[in-house]
């Protein structure tokens, strides 16, 4: 058995098969670990979900933002983009099936005996391991939660704070989880989140330059685990291996490419395929 760790997908189907080949994926043996985003922009995200929801329990996938917009497009939340890129799944025949499996999707996945952690964006450098742990589940129990749901969608602030603070609630504190593990990339050098590098626009709102005043979020996290992790959503920042982060978002659907990395050998060997630029970069 192999086990695979594999960048943002999008909707990028043909090369997803293509990186499957590449890299002799043997369904129903080796196992496949989704960093999020699976679908969204490229040109075959129904086929994504299906193809991912057919390898069954060989396959774990990570809760993204594009998860996240998907859910709250389906329940009556419509963010930018949905219609667009998403709007498929409102007719689509197994809406309701895939909705509830979108809505147990975990934002954190461990994996003891190969001592990896997986999120789709990152970690707040002012959680501990265990307050992070903690968000992940209670998020994942809202999500699964019919009564909770809703009111917890409904509440979702439009300017996210860039901390947590006292004075915040319980709820407050939730979706700034929700935020960090499906969004960070960027924090100021005392943690506080950058959600969007002030002055810029498109991609560049992300691109961190040399003499940037801002830190990556994993420069900055000092947690005593030597747990390797692994995550995705920084397309701009592409391929990245940095001590025990690994970042493989290396922006397939943007003219990039997509990323295998086999994560129970050693070395971590790499795969990748070239994608053709579906779409610009928002
Ligand atoms: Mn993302």
């Amino acid at each position: 058995m192999a086990v695979y760790a594999i960048g943002d997908i999008h909707g990028c189907l043909p090369q997803l098969l293509t990186l499957l080949e590449a890299i002799r994926y043997r369904p129903g043996q080796d196992r496949l670990l989704f960093v999020g985003d699976i679908i969204s922009r490229g040109p075959d995200p129904l086929g994504t979900i299906r193809f991912v929801r057919e390898q069954q329990e060989r396959a774990v996938t990570l809760m993204g933002n594009h998860e996240l917009r998907a859910i709250n497009g389906l329940l009556g939340f419509p963010e930018k983009g949905f219609i667009k890129h998403l709007g498929f799944l409102t007719t689509c025949p197994e809406r309701d099936d895939i909705l509830a499996w979108l809505r147990q999707l975990p934002f954190v996945h461990h994996e003891p005996e190969l001592n990896l952690r997986l999120v789709h964006a990152g970690f707040f450098p002012g959680w501990s391991l265990d307050q992070a742990m903690e968000y992940a589940t209670r998020l994942s129990a809202i999500l699964r939660d019919d009564a909770q749901l809703r009111p917890f969608l409904a509440r979702y602030p439009a300017n996210l704070p860039e901390n947590e603070t006292d004075t915040m609630d319980e709820t407050a504190r939730l979706h700034f989880a929700m935020a960090v593990m499906t969004r960070l990339r960027i924090c100021q050098p005392d943690g506080r989140v950058v959600w969007a590098i002030p002055g810029t626009s498109g991609g560049d709102a992300f691109k961190l330059e040399p003499d940037s005043p801002y830190h990556p979020w994993h420069a900055l996290l000092d947690w005593q685990d030597d747990a390797r992790i692994i995550y995705g959503h920084w397309a701009i920042a592409g391929l990245t291996r940095i001590g025990r982060f690994m970042g493989l978002d290396s922006g397939c659907v943007y003219g990039g490419k997509l990323t295998a990395m086999r994560v129970d050998h050693p070395d971590f060997p790499v795969t990748q395929v070239t994608c053709p630029a579906y779409v610009k970069p928002e």
